[in-house]
């Protein structure tokens, strides 16, 4: 089974709603397991900053999918909670990105894995170290070692809610 871990984001409408809503169709799909789900944090918004603050997570799915097999999944994950693409860094109503897959490298047209800017951002990094599972991977071990040289509260990262468990969170 291959182990992924997504990022997951969004700053419009019921955001806890739309979190949730998001891992209960990762869950439902016959081929994902999930196996972890990180706290939601707050998060202040990074790229186009004139936009409401994020919830945003982590997710850690064991599953038989290939990396383009679960960006397709993704997708229609975020076409299902009807998200438009307006402009490339604005407001979402969900986005659900592939931070790592097992320890491969892919670099696709459509897709490249470990994600591009993922160790640039805070509102990444605090929600995956949060389920990282040990050992850690490489990406992981890199990913822990930036993370301990940022500064949290300067990047506007806050605990938002706690989460009990997978099965807890899904309940939509
Ligand atoms: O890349 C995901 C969408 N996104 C986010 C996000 O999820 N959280 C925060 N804090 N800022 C963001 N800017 C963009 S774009």
């Amino acid at each position: 089974m291959n182990k992924v871990y997504l990022s997951l984001g969004t700053n419009i409408g019921d955001r806890e709603h739309n979190l949730k809503y998001a891992v209960h169709m990762l869950q439902k799909d016959k081929d994902v397991k999930v196996c972890d789900v990180s706290s939601i944090y707050e998060t202040a918004p990074v790229g186009y900053t004139e936009q409401a603050s994020f919830l945003n997570i982590a997710v850690l799915i064991e599953t038989s999918y290939s990396p383009l097999e679960i960006l397709e999944l993704c997708q229609s994950v975020e076409n299902k909670l009807g998200r438009i693409r307006e402009f490339r860094w604005g407001p979402r109503i969900i986005d659900l990105d592939i931070l790592l897959y097992n320890q491969e490298n892919i670099e696709s047209e459509n897709l490249i894995v470990p994600h591009p800017r993922m160790f640039e951002r805070a509102f990444v990094l605090v929600p995956l170290m949060e389920i990282a599972q040990e050992p850690l991977t490489s990406y992981l071990q890199k990913a822990k070692s930036i993370l301990s040289e940022m500064d949290i509260d300067q990047e506007g990262i806050n605990k938002w809610k706690t989460t009990n468990g997978v099965e807890e969170f899904v309940q939509v």
